[in-house]
């Protein structure tokens, strides 16, 4: 008896030797250490006691099961401290002016075209760790298949509901579906390869859609020159405190800061004064795909807000005023795609007001989504007018063709960011983990084989090779897909792997499927399940992944539109933003209301209201409508809300 628990005993402490030699050598010390130092004296104390009495009840036999339970242990201790941001102090922002920025029509909420869009295929490797059978040395492959052996379960996903702790739900979420790890620096996140593979596919969209309009690539620099900045001062004061500086280079000071960009307006600028001489040289449209820094102070939030993120910023300028307009438009369009179509998150196309424009703009469009958990506005991206703002600022003159007669160039710039993907998260997450809109799923079937423990060895085999081949077929079809054939986890283990990672479609087969030469297709956003004879399957496939695609969207739009009010008198607006609603209301769009409004709404733990955008689809205005706040005579319907 006493030599069986000394055996239990030695055979733990192997097995946590071999995992600390393995974790070393793998590099994930500091995480360790993390953890230790994040634990307190009473946790510690429990987890012992704990695993000791586990311990009490298992057998020799139990060697692997027993680590397991041990690493279990230290995972559920470590699940509070792994979804928080490593370096989450707050830093205090140094004093600063609040941003000034504010303007139009609205174009129809149409539901997205289905036809397939152009999007590149890009089937993901097939990442060796997780569906390779385990390379673990503590879990070698089962080849006698006893189910002891097999199994090597920790728990998987999310512990807080999307209901009831949204902000804990978000983050759990990003990290848990492997979208993000945390990082050193408050406000700054890894994007692993699933967000990354997202953002490609809303970039390779949306890059071949501008390049379709005339837009060129072209890359400017990280840095930028003090004098430029300051040359632009009136419209970068509002966010000075936002940009970071390089003072040092080793140990010496710079003569003058450089600015870390925080945006390329002044950056490009400058040398489109050079570039641009005559109207021959009009249009001249460039866009780049860049990383940008904004020192945020505002709680950070995984790619909703972060201190660094990705975008593209397009900068264009032209010889009139109508063409420049006409751009600002399409890409707002293009936008409105790129979430409704890609994404499948409805949006508003509006105008902003004055108070919430770019400073530099003449005016400014922007889309809208919402997100009805919290009840606030998410500016989804934005396209600016800038007028001749920066032209007379820069100098940005051409000879027109007119002898004589010189003018400034017309511009705009317009931009969209990572942003997108948190704002899907939000919208199709479930409390099982990302759900994936198909056409930006980095991967978008999985095969799953479902053997039991009464199906011979050669059954088994044929089993795993049908599912070869369903798996080699599919991908032939240009349909990203991947297979789970890990002996080592059961089969419900796997769906929850893979739903956890919101993959839209689940190929499933069973003992009776090999029979019937039939497979089951399970649904990532309903559940639902359908059964398909192994020859239709590449054509039912993309059938369905757009079904999933077009649906996913309907939903949204339903919630969204549940969502949105309308109010005439104040008390009915205040009832509607307390309901966590957006809200359209007539107004006389004044900034001094927009202030008061903002002031009035606020309450002790609840930001005020603010508008969103005016929408570009307006409901009729009829005569003698007043606003909803001042009383005056209103001038459009604004649509208002608590926002980000
Ligand atoms: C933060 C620090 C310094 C926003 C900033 O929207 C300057 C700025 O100019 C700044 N935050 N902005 C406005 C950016 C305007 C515009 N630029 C190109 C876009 C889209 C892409």
């Amino acid at each position: 008896m006493h030599d069986k628990k000394f055996q239990v005993i030695l055979t733990a402490f192997l097995v946590d030797i071999v995992r600390a030699l393995t974790f070393l050598r793998s590099g994930r010390l500091p995480y360790l250490i993390n953890w230790e130092a994040s634990i307190g004296n009473t946790t510690f104390i429990t987890l012992v006691i704990s695993i000791i009495i586990d311990l009490k009840a298992m057998t020799a036999e139990d060697g692997p099961q027993i680590a397991e339970t041990v690493a279990d242990k230290l995972a559920d201790v470590n699940l509070d401290t792994k979804h928080k941001e490593p370096n989450a102090k707050k830093e205090k922002k140094p004093k600063a002016d609040k941003p000034k920025q504010g303007t139009i029509l609205l174009d129809t909420l149409s539901s997205p075209s289905l036809l397939p869009l152009n999007l590149t295929v890009h089937p993901p490797p097939c990442r060796p760790t997780p569906f390779q059978p385990t390379t673990d040395p503590l879990f070698p492959p089962s080849i006698t298949g006893r189910s002891k052996e097999v199994k090597k379960e920790t728990k998987l996903g999310l512990n807080a509901k999307k209901e009831e702790d949204f902000s804990e739900w978000y983050s759990q979420i990003v990290v848990e579906s492997e979208l993000i790890s945390y990082y050193a620096v408050s406000g700054c996140y890894i994007l692993r390869p699933t967000a990354y593979s997202i953002w490609d596919s809303i970039k390779n969209w949306f890059d071949a859609e501008i390049k379709e309009m005339g837009v060129e690539n072209c890359y400017f620099p990280l840095f930028i020159p003090e004098e430029y900045l300051l040359k632009e001062k009136d419209h970068v004061e509002g966010f000075a405190a936002e940009v970071a500086w390089v003072t040092r280079s080793g140990n010496s000071e710079l003569e003058r800061p450089i600015a870390i960009r925080p945006t390329s307006e002044t950056a490009m600028y400058k040398t489109y004064a050079t570039w641009i001489r005559s109207h021959r040289d009009l249009p001249l449209r460039l866009n780049q795909w860049a990383n940008v820094v904004r020192w945020e102070f505002k709680h950070p939030t995984p790619f909703i807000r972060s201190r660094e993120f990705l975008w593209q910023e397009g900068h264009t300028a032209f010889a009139t005023q109508p063409e420049a307009e006409t751009e600002v438009y399409e890409v707002l369009d293009l936008y409105r795609r790129v979430y409704e179509d890609l994404l499948a998150v409805p949006v508003i196309k509006g105008k902003k007001s004055d108070n919430e424009k770019f400073a530099g703009a003449l005016f400014t469009t922007s889309v809208e989504a919402f997100i009805p958990m919290n009840g606030r506005g998410v500016q989804g991206a934005t396209s600016h007018c800038l007028g001749q703002n920066f032209s007379k600022m820069f100098d940005i003159e051409f000879e027109t063709e007119v002898e004589d007669k010189k003018d400034f160039a017309w511009q705009n710039s317009w931009g969209l960011t990572t942003r997108t993907i948190g704002v899907m998260i939000m919208t199709h997450g479930d409390d099982k983990g990302l759900v994936l809109p198909p056409r930006v799923a980095h991967l978008q079937v999985v095969v799953v084989p479902i053997p039991n423990s009464k199906l011979s060895e050669e059954d088994k085999a044929a089993m795993l090779g049908k599912s070869e081949e369903l798996y080699t077929s599919i991908k032939k079809a240009g349909i990203r897909v991947n297979k789970d054939l890990r002996e080592n986890y059961t089969p419900g283990w796997k769906y929850n792997y893979w739903e956890l990672r919101g993959v839209p479609i689940r190929l499933e087969l069973g003992p009776k499927d090999m029979v019937n030469g039939v497979c089951v297709l399970a649904r990532r956003d309903t559940g639902a399940k359908e059964l398909v004879a192994w020859g239709d399957v590449i054509t039912r496939l993309p059938v369905l992944l757009e079904e999933i695609q077009a649906d996913m969207f309907t939903k949204a739009k339903a919630t969204f539109d549940g969502c949105l009010e309308r109010a005439t008198k104040w008390d009915d607006f205040m009832a509607a933003i307390d309901r966590k609603h957006m809200v359209l209301a007539p107004w006389a769009d004044e900034v001094e209301v927009e202030e008061m409004v903002k002031k009035k709404s606020a309450s002790e733990g609840a930001m005020g209201a603010k508008t969103l955008c005016i929408p570009m689809e307006q409901p009729e205005l009829v005569e003698g409508t007043v606003c909803f706040a001042s009383g005056k005579p209103a001038k459009n319907w604004a649509l208002w809300g608590r926002s980000y």
